[in-house]
């Protein structure tokens, strides 16, 4: 049996078509695929070596961490320690963005959920790493508002999911595609080429509980969704597990929407636009879906704080669409 494509050889192979070369593709994703591994090998165990539960403090926007959050945070913050590239990372986990590298090479910044899906931890549930990558318009002292880009500007962005098996899927604009870890070899390999997103799916990711809070917009799409009508495939099925990396990707594969819209108690919504939102919304665009605030294509939200949250709605195109009609309707 032929071996497999390993993700660095793969990003060699895909970094030949780029002005700057396989060199900076290759050194930006080879330390977010190693902190995959870690952290996939760390909450593998946690159960085992007391990592579970809460960690006793609140983050930048006031979520309670759990002890894997702050695991998290410093397995990514090491993995790019010695990369020179980076100038800066901004994390959820983390109050204002961190210097990593004063070189002259570092010409790129990191926007990182570290662990996306906290309150999955403890439950043996799905968990995600969201990453997005920006050019840096300068060189020199590094301040918090060069993270402050449209999603557009990404040059790359992905995640890693830590599901029934562990996979990472990364984009630099041509194309989304998706490694699988294979831990006998310790290696991402390539098992989900070119992912495509179906047009339109049957199944909808949303946290229902709130629905009496939502707008009247939402509110009908989700009567729209769950009325009984064969002829055009309703009711759509629930699926929600609490973290939006593993919703999008079932949405990616098999085709529907996530959605988490504002509500009179946190108008934006709850996911943040820059290190969860904005990655997820280049990957499915990239895959042939789409991203939406809910008024508008999400990539083009200039962020204005790094723990900014925004409205979502991200899957098919069909379903955003659909999604966006009915808010329109308000
Ligand atoms: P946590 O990382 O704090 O658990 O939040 C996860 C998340 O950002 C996203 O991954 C989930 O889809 C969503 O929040 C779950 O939020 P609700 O618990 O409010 O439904």
């Amino acid at each position: 049996m032929a071996a497999g494509k390993t993700l660095n050889r793969h990003l060699i192979e895909e970094g030949g078509w780029r002005q700057d070369g396989a060199g900076d593709l290759l050194a930006l994703l080879e330390p977010m695929a190693l902190a995959g591994k870690i952290l996939a090998r760390e909450i593998d165990q946690a159960a085992l070596a007391g990592k579970l539960g809460l960690a006793g403090d609140a983050n930048a926007t006031g979520d309670m961490q759990k002890k894997l959050d702050v695991i998290g945070n410093e397995i990514v913050m090491d993995a790019f320690a010695g990369c020179s590239l980076v100038a800066g990372i901004a994390s959820e986990e983390l109050d204002e963005a961190v210097v990593m590298s004063t070189s002259e090479d570092a010409r790129y910044l990191l926007c990182t959920d570290p662990l996306d899906g906290s309150s999955n931890t403890d439950v043996n549930a799905p968990l995600g790493t969201i990453f997005g990558i920006f050019r840096r318009g300068r060189t020199g002292e590094l301040s918090g508002g060069e993270f402050l880009q449209k999603g557009s500007e990404q040059v790359c962005a992905g995640y890693v999911l830590y599901g029934t098996s562990t996979v990472l899927v990364y984009t630099v604009g041509a194309g989304v595609h998706g490694f699988t870890l294979d831990r006998g070899v310790g290696e991402f390999m390539l098992s989900h080429h070119d992912i495509r997103c179906p047009e339109k799916g049957s199944v909808y990711s949303a946290n229902v509980g709130r629905h009496k809070a939502w707008k009247p917009g939402v509110r009908r799409y989700l009567d729209h969704v769950t009325e009984q009508d064969k002829s055009t495939g309703r009711p759509h099925s629930l699926r929600y597990t609490g973290a939006l990396v593993a919703d999008l990707h079932r949405c990616l594969l098999d085709g529907g929407v996530y959605f988490y819209p504002g509500d009179p108690g946190s108008p934006n919504g709850k996911l943040r636009l820059l290190y969860e939102c904005a990655p997820l919304a280049c990957v499915a665009e990239q895959a042939g879906g789409a991203a939406s605030t809910g008024r508008g294509r999400l990539l083009e939200v200039m962020p204005e704080a790094i723990h900014q949250r925004t409205p979502i709605a991200v899957g098919s195109v069909d379903n955003v669409a659909l999604y966006e009609r009915f808010m329109a309707e308000e």
